[in-house]
């Protein structure tokens, strides 16, 4: 039994996510965490939400309501709608807990300790009527590139360039509209990524395992041009965690916070913090998953994030670690996405294009969507939703492959045996070579389980159920009934236990039907088939079971137009 700590990139606070947000990281680490559960090992999967940062406060001020109360309000509805798709989270937290503040200027002081932060005086754009700084999306203006006359202080949507905002030309604030702005010095602290170079490169290195798409990243940043460079981690907002060093104040840092992608992955280990503050555990039993000097040097940590992430996780966070000098957990392995598009276009967040999480269960049940996304996973390049390809995959996999063969066995076995395992003879040469073939399967299913190859774990389920469905069809229990009901009855008994067989290799795809499956089969021992063979005589003569409702409904013609018209525009 090994000890594996998962997190997920921990998803921004400001909306509900897409679902090519959430096949980027949390679905791919959830089908992980379940599998590794299954398999009876002891893992920590966390995720919470990113709650700090322009995107938050600006979020809230378009809702009307303090920063505060929206954000733990979106907490309430991402938490939930996490639960209802079967994200199996050991805790769910959120980057604004005092853990995270806690840890975050904890970090902050270690780091000014081993000299490696300095302070710069910058110039940035102040406004009078609002009293404030106007970083980043605060400000707007005209685009000095192209003219656009609604160009941001970070970007101009118009022409893409990048700006900054003492570039626009007649600028104004974002929030009351005022001109009366002047360009004032403010004080910031950067972290000297630059000084941790070397021992970066050298952590990269011993990554011999990693992706190049991950690895190839991380060096580009490292040796391209002038190299790493140096980070600002705080800015002039309100909302997020105070500039402090450890619990003392830093001088000439009053009224500023960290920057929010300083603070969003320390979460990963305040989170842990959270779990065991919510379980009535203690510090030790978070602390054995994160410090190797206190039970975490035999963990294995993987992370699951968008190839956009990839930076962060490879340099920023890691300089935050090593720069500590204290004996954190390092992610051993990360796996990083490509994008999902949607029908010949970008799921859109601002423009409300694709599917949202929310509707998306609104029209069908979580394991539909779980497994066209896992299966259809973006992982060596982008790929697309198409309502066509959702039709198709849900259709045939689910319905007429998994679906109908639970279906089938179980309405024959009634008819003609009634709702109990039937006796019937030993399994003969078609079964031996039936559970042959599973074997291989299963060992070949595991094997993309571990390597965490989403796509070819699924086309190995699909295959591992094609080739029950196969077996029905030519064994064809209800032709053998007519001239030997005995091995019909055996027939039968093997297929019941391929339903529990199906329920327990698919639980990490589709949880919620598998858990209907072994309801139907009345079954509680979910142990994982190490031995198929064995596993296939789990359920003996005389145990009852019921038919289940059907468990996939076929999607119609009429509902796919339906659809790819509601989800085309724009979402209110
Ligand atoms: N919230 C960006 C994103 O959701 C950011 C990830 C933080 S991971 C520490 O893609
Ligand atoms: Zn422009």
């Amino acid at each position: 039994m090994a000890r594996i700590l998962i997190t997920s990139a921990i998803p921004y606070i400001n909306g509900i996510k897409h679902l090519g947000n959430l096949i980027g990281s949390q679905l791919p680490a959830d089908l992980y965490a379940r599998y590794l559960r299954g398999r009876g090992n002891e893992v920590m999967f966390l995720c919470a939400t990113d709650e700090h940062g322009t995107p938050a406060e600006l979020a809230a001020a378009k809702a009307g309501q303090p920063v505060a109360d929206y954000c733990a309000q979106m907490y309430g509805v991402q938490a939930e709608i996490a639960q209802n798709f079967g994200l199996s989270f050991d805790h769910f937290g959120r980057s604004s807990s005092q853990q995270n503040h806690r840890l975050t200027q904890h970090f902050a002081g270690r780091l000014a300790e081993a000299g490696l932060i300095r302070e710069v005086v910058e110039k940035q754009v102040y406004s009078n009527a609002d009293g404030r700084f106007l970083p980043d999306r605060y400000i707007e203006g005209t685009c000095p590139n192209c003219g656009y006359e609604r160009a941001r202080g970070d970007q101009c949507e118009n022409c893409t360039k990048q700006l900054d905002p003492t570039d626009l030309i007649e600028p104004r604030s974002a929030i009351s509209g005022s001109t009366d702005l002047e360009v004032r010095e403010t004080k910031h602290l950067y972290l000297r990524q630059s000084a941790l170079s070397d021992q970066l490169d050298r952590w990269i290195d011993s990554k011999a395992d990693w992706p190049v798409l991950t690895t190839s990243i991380a060096k580009k940043w490292l040796h391209d041009g002038d190299g790493l460079q140096d980070r600002g981690i705080t800015r002039d907002l309100d909302w997020g965690i105070p500039v402090k060093k450890g619990d003392e104040d830093w001088p000439g840092m009053e009224g500023k916070v960290f920057y929010v992608w300083f603070d969003a992955p320390i979460e990963y280990i305040a989170c842990a913090a959270e779990w065991a503050e919510a379980n009535g555990k203690t510090d030790a039993d978070w602390q054995r998953w994160w410090r190797t000097d206190k039970g975490a040097d035999d963990v294995r940590y993987v992370q699951f994030m968008g190839k956009d992430n990839v930076p962060f996780h490879t340099l920023s966070f890691p300089a935050t670690i090593l720069g500590s000098g204290e004996p954190w957990k390092m992610v051993d392995h990360l796996k990083s996405f490509n994008y999902l598009n949607y029908d010949g276009g970008q799921f859109s967040t601002s423009q409300g294009r694709g599917v949202f999480m929310d509707q998306a269960l609104e029209i069908l049940p979580a394991d539909y969507w779980r497994w066209w996304l896992l299966s259809h996973a973006p992982e060596s390049s982008d790929s697309e939703f198409t309502w066509e390809n959702f039709q198709q995959s849900v259709n045939k996999d689910l319905a007429d492959v998994l679906g109908n063969f639970v279906s089938r066995i179980t309405k024959f076995c009634r008819s003609k045996f009634g709702e109990a395992v039937p006796e019937g003879g030993a399994y003969g040469e078609q079964e031996a070579a039936l559970i042959a073939d599973l074997t291989a399967k299963v060992r070949a299913y595991e094997g993309h389980m571990e390597a965490m190859e989403v796509r070819k774990s699924a086309q190995e389920l699909r295959a591992i159920w094609v080739a029950g469905n196969e077996y029905l069809q030519s064994a064809a229990p209800w032709a053998t009934f007519k001239t030997d009901p005995e091995k019909a009855a055996a027939q039968v008994r093997l297929g019941l236990n391929l339903i529990r067989l199906y329920a327990v290799l698919s639980a990490p795809f589709i949880p919620f039907t598998s858990a209907r499956m072994l309801d139907a089969m009345g079954v509680s021992d979910t142990a994982w088939p190490e031995d198929v063979a064995a596993s296939l005589s789990a359920l003996e003569p005389g145990h009852g079971f019921t038919v289940p409702e059907v468990l996939f409904a076929k999607i119609t013609d009429d509902q796919r137009e339906d659809w790819e018209t509601r989800f085309s525009g724009t979402r209110d």
